[in-house]
């Protein structure tokens, strides 16, 4: 059923930025001009304030600077995006508790330089039959010369899955705080094979050659997670297409997904609508718990994705992170030429103490990402605004590491710092052998924990480690020489991360595709309190955790350097910088210097 438009269609005819440009002019026209005042002047959002909680002062968990609300739970994140010159970023949240709830809204917070954020109102909240009972993850699309536009998932009074949109009530506002829902909401609905608890996260849309925007939905259907794809002409009106985007039986339900071109011989990002020979594209899906991606080619004409290698079910497919790290989003940032990717990470903790604390969830610090050379897998690396927050550093050179030595990093702030460390391995050929043929990363780390000697690691960090290193999480590397090449291991072990029982220490693992004869062995990690952040091999593999230590807090916390392997390694190079506090506030504190 096509929508009927409240309003008229621009003169003269065509094409469909003129519709497009009715639908913005005409939507805000016509809603205040009818007086809908509830619609115009509130989005609803008055009724889901918080209830302000004083949290504890300077608890240890808190981070000083990774994203997250002032109190309360925050899960998956909504697509953020760069508009007049400010970055907006969008997040699931409960306003009523620090746990995952029945009434989920969207909450908003802007930045400068996506370091410094300001919380401004909540921007959608449940209103309405098709958003009544939650404002689920959706994205945002910036409509060229006109505006942003949201695509969002509603539970509806039937508790179905249903899509919907929303504009900002404001256009001429350079920092949209309220946003207006389309009064034909919903734009989709499940559709005949899909269940209603089925059909959920729309992604930025995208503009194709043939002129029709095209959106992809999570879902699963018939024992397959797939990408739903949904065609409109005018934004309004969207029809489904016959088959999905693209479809596996070898995944669960898909949550988030995210779809994005990557440019083959540059770090640089690109439109989401950018296509031709320089370009890959990456599918992205979120289930079973982690963020999964596909690289291969789109192929409009037939409106099918065709990916290089097609996911496995086992541990060889590739995933943005392996450690904690779920319902990520990219977005372009067109300001500084480059696609930025954050994920949620959610906590360890117990729900008692997650409820004690009064708040759950961070956004990872966002990151740079980009195809590697090879073409086989993505890399990601820290914004590079971080250096903002870069405070004393200390760092030395050419340091032999003789198997067994510890070693403190004196002189930073242990519970806030980044670290960047780079290992040469002198005779690399006496490395142990290892088949890595089937085998599972992660359960290699478990198996062989930091206190396992092999010869050529575990060395790497000690991070958030008490003096007499009781408390400490192990970030670290083995190296074997594998079939062909070698192969690196980087591992994660968090079980002796603090003596506290009730947190879940799982040990995470993943192998770094670098080949040391050739590529430096490099470990950067981001620790902030209750996070670790860690790039191995310049960003080609990425593990982040969840940590928290009872005695190895603020003062209390120590970076040590250690070699437990056989062999002795060399830190060519070590780098630390202690941490300032990023500042996260209130909107009164925004001195706007959006442009216009
Ligand atoms: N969380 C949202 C859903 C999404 C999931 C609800 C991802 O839209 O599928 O808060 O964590």
């Amino acid at each position: 059923m096509n929508h009927k438009m409240p309003w008229n269609l621009a003169q003269g005819t065509g094409p469909i930025m003129e519709i497009l440009a009715a639908f913005f002019v005409g939507l805000c026209c016509v809603l205040l001009s009818n007086g809908i005042e509830v619609e115009a002047l509130h989005n609803g959002c008055q009724n889901f304030q918080s209830h302000t909680v004083m949290l504890q002062e300077k608890q240890p968990y808190r981070t000083s600077f990774h994203f997250q609300p002032p109190e309360n739970w925050l899960n998956g994140m909504n697509r953020p995006m760069w508009y007049k010159g400010v970055y907006h970023l969008f997040y699931q949240y409960n306003p009523y508790g620090a746990l995952f709830g029945d009434i989920m809204i969207w909450a908003h917070s802007v930045s400068h330089d996506l370091i410094n954020w300001i919380h401004l109102n909540h921007a959608l909240c449940p209103t309405e039959p098709y958003d009544i009972n939650s404002c689920w993850s959706g994205s945002a699309t910036i409509l060229p010369g006109k505006g942003p536009v949201i695509l969002y998932t509603g539970i509806d009074s039937n508790h179905r899955q249903v899509q919907n949109m929303a504009v900002p009530k404001n256009l001429s506002d350079p920092l949209p705080e309220e946003w207006t829902k389309f009064p034909q909401n919903p734009i989709m609905t499940p559709p005949d094979g899909v269940e209603g608890n089925n059909f959920r996260d729309p992604t930025t849309a995208w503009l194709s050659p043939d002129g029709k925007w095209s959106v992809i939905i999570g879902s699963w259907s018939n024992n397959q997670g797939m990408a739903i794809l949904y065609r409109s002409e005018d934004f309004v009106n969207w029809t489904k297409y016959q088959d999905p985007l693209y479809s596996t039986e070898r995944t669960g339900m898909w949550e988030c997904p995210d779809f994005y071109p990557v440019s083959v011989n540059s770090t640089n990002g690109a439109d989401t609508s950018v296509l031709g020979a320089g370009f890959k594209h990456v599918m992205k899906a979120s289930f079973n718990s982690h963020d999964y991606y596909l690289i291969g080619t789109y192929a409009p004409g037939m409106q099918k994705y065709i990916p290089d290698n097609d996911f496995t079910s086992t541990s060889k497919d590739l995933r943005y992170d392996y450690g904690k790290f779920y319902a990520s989003k990219t977005f372009f940032d067109i300001d500084k030429n480059r696609r930025i990717l954050w994920g949620w990470v959610n906590e360890s903790d117990s729900i008692e103490d997650d409820t004690d604390k009064g708040w759950s969830g961070l956004q990872s610090f966002p990151r740079h990402i980009w195809l590697d050379r090879s073409g086989k897998q993505l890399v990601q690396w820290p914004i590079e605004e971080i250096n903002k927050l870069h405070g004393k550093k200390v760092g030395f050179l050419h340091k032999k590491l003789d198997s067994g030595s510890v070693f403190e990093v004196q002189g930073i702030t242990a519970s806030q710092v980044d670290v960047e460390v780079v290992f040469e391995l002198p005779e690399l050929q006496e490395a142990e052998f290892l088949n890595p043929t089937g085998v599972d990363p992660q359960l290699l780390c478990t198996d062989a924990n930091a206190s396992v000697k092999g010869k050529f690691g575990p060395f790497g960090l000690l991070a958030l480690a008490t003096k007499d290193l009781t408390e400490h999480t192990a970030i670290f590397f083995r190296i074997f020489k594998g079939l062909k090449g070698y192969v690196i291991l980087m591992c994660s072990d968090q079980s002796r991360s603090t003596l506290r029982d009730e947190v879940d220490k799982t040990t995470y693992g993943a192998f770094v595709d670098i080949d040391p004869r050739r590529e430096k062995i490099s470990l950067r990690s981001l620790i902030d309190h209750s996070i670790i952040e860690s790039f191995g091999g310049e960003g080609k593999a990425c593990i982040t955790s969840r940590v928290y230590p009872k005695l190895a807090v603020h003062e209390e916390a120590h970076l040590v350097i250690f070699n437990n392997g056989t062999l002795s390694v060399t830190i060519s190079s070590l780098n630390a910088w202690s941490m300032n506090k990023a500042q996260i506030k209130h909107k009164e504190n925004f001195i706007g210097k959006a442009s216009h």
